[in-house]
């Protein structure tokens, strides 16, 4: 078992697998499976290239060849950061068949991130693109290879220089590929993170496919569906809710953009006939507002799911007359639980809630502050266990202790409310983290990036409310040293390597900072504090 790793105890693992939560089947071989079944269907598309399910199937092999010949073995991991290409697809089957582990970072991510990861996990290699959206991956690739010895190969998708070419791993010699068993270790998700950088979350083969298949049920993907795909595609959520491990389960297409603008977007979705969207709310309520000043024809559309941050209800009613097509709510986390609205929800239910947990073996809990549950209705913090929510971070016990309850609870940090039905409604969070239009961002981790610089005494980095993000970054600086401007402070954490949406939207200096009764930061004065300045 992978070292770093918490199993569930024995019973409850012995509990889902005898109801027949997980059934011992790994994501590679679900793979094999479809190619058999759908071998013609169009299996994914990007601007540049369509696979169905058998070029896939064999495409994946034969890269899977390819990454055990170079010596990538069974645990291995391997940071993968790519944004949404064909590639990405072929690269994370691959390494599911041989049971090496992807690493799943952002595109947006920069070497404070990527170095960390590969460090972290002692990655044995990082696979990345020539270029994107205006950033050289190599040169990042070449920091952070001379910092870490465990790094053994730099595979790159494009102009590769001297580091591995992606298409050269492709083989057709064939190598016997390692047993990898359903109770394994699949990958490694990037956690939101409150507490400095973000933790990895191990899920397994099992755990997954059990996700897989119950998004599939409720968000009715069949055959038929097609799915496109803006949101970053290494996301837990278009990874699996359902994602395109959903659209792959059923037999359906994805189509993967390269940006989320509907000048990119409207097109793919008018060309493919696309049935199905995945957005935050931050992209839901621009498309919203654009729409109408577009011409393509998307009457395709019968389903957005929108998730990631609290969709407000104002924006939920305007889904339908907009676009005509049906809303489902998703609040879902990384470390596991997942809720949805049903599909036969009546519209009250979707537009004021976030939904249920979609397997009846999730257990969640509202509770107050000493971990007391709350009757119906009372607004308190979400904890949850179940088939398919993680018991523990990677190679984090002290984390671990403060994250879970004695009993394997998972503290998600989310303030919820639950109705008599068992519906969720996220009224706020507890946890220091700034949700920026989905992306979450752990105030300490920006705060400590700022700490470093000299002219900074102290720094405290809270949510601004923003219309489109739904919250933005604001960092309040208590300065040594008043020469010292923003813009300086920004160039400081870009230069550091901070992935781009880090940070700060805003920065404001202060004299002091409003303390609670405890003597702590009070990051709720604080945002009142912005809030009057908005209005001043
Ligand atoms: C309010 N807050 C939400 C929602 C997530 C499906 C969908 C989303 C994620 C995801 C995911 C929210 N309303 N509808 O992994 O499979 C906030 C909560 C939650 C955190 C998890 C999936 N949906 N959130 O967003 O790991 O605070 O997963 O705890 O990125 O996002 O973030 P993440």
């Amino acid at each position: 078992m992978l070292d770093g790793f918490t199993p569930r105890p024995d019973d409850r693992a012995a509990f889902y697998r005898e109801v027949g939560c997980w059934e011992g089947l790994t994501i590679g071989q679900m793979l094999e499976d479809r190619a058999r079944q759908f071998a013609e269907n169009v299996a994914v598309i990007d601007h540049e290239r369509t696979l169905t399910y058998s070029q896939l199937n064999e495409r994946v092999n034969q890269l899977a060849n390819g990454l055990l010949l170079l010596g990538i073995q069974k645990e291995d991991r391997v940071v993968v950061q790519l944004p949404n290409v064909v590639g990405y697809v072929e690269i994370v089957f691959a390494l599911f068949k041989i049971g090496a582990l992807p690493v799943f970072s952002l595109p947006s991510h920069r070497y404070n991130e990527i170095r960390y990861f590969c460090e972290f996990t002692e990655a044995k290699a990082y696979i990345a693109m020539d270029s994107f959206g205006g950033f050289d991956y190599r040169s990042l690739a070449r920091q952070v290879q001379q910092e870490v010895s465990s790094l053994e190969h730099i595979i790159n998708l494009g102009d590769a220089q001297e580091f591995v070419p992606f298409d050269s791993l492709f083989t057709t010699q064939s190598i016997s590929f390692p047993s990898v068993k359903g109770s394994e270790v699949a990958f490694l998700q990037l956690s939101g993170g409150s507490t400095g950088i973000s933790k990895l979350i191990p899920r397994t083969h099992d755990e997954y496919m059990y996700t897989i298949k119950l998004s599939v049920e409720h968000c009715h993907v069949t055959e038929d569906t097609v799915l496109l795909v803006v949101l970053p595609v290494s996301h837990n959520y278009p990874m699996s809710s359902p994602g395109i491990l959903g659209v792959l389960y059923a037999g359906g297409k994805i189509v993967l953009s390269s940006s989320p603008s509907p000048d990119v977007a409207f097109p793919l979705i008018e060309k493919h006939r696309v049935t199905m969207l995945q957005l935050v709310p931050s992209l839901a309520l621009h498309w919203l507002d654009v729409k109408p000043i577009h011409k393509e024809d998307l009457s395709s559309l019968e389903v957005m799911l929108v998730g990631g941050s609290k969709f407000s209800a104002q924006a939920a009613k305007r889904v339908r007359p907009i676009f005509d097509c049906q809303l489902q709510q998703v609040f879902g986390m990384a470390e596991g639980l997942v809720n949805y609205t049903r599909l036969d929800d009546p519209d009250e239910i979707v537009i004021h809630t976030q939904g249920r947990p979609m397997s009846p073996y999730d257990e969640v809990k509202v509770v107050d502050d000493e971990d007391q549950e709350l009757p119906i209705g009372e607004a308190g913090h979400l904890l949850t266990r179940g088939p398919y929510t993680i018991q523990g971070y990677y190679k984090a016990p002290e984390h671990n202790e403060k994250a879970f309850t004695k009993d394997g609870f998972y503290r998600t940090g989310d303030i919820v409310r639950k109705t008599e039905d068992g519906y969720l409604i996220v009224e706020g969070r507890a946890k220091d983290q700034i949700n920026r239009g989905g992306e979450k961002i752990a105030a300490e981790e920006v705060e400590n990036m700022l700490l470093a610089h000299p002219a900074v005494h102290d720094a405290a980095i809270v949510a601004m409310p923003d219309y489109y993000m739904g919250e933005k970054s604001c960092a309040f600086i208590i300065l040594r040293n008043p020469d010292v401007t923003k813009r300086q402070l920004k160039s400081f954490l870009r230069e550091r390597g901070l992935a781009t949406y880090k940070i700060p939207d805003e920065i404001l200096f202060v004299e002091s900072f409003p303390l609670t009764h405890l003597g702590k930061v009070s990051k709720k004065d604080l945002r009142l504090s912005f809030e009057k300045q908005l209005h001043t």
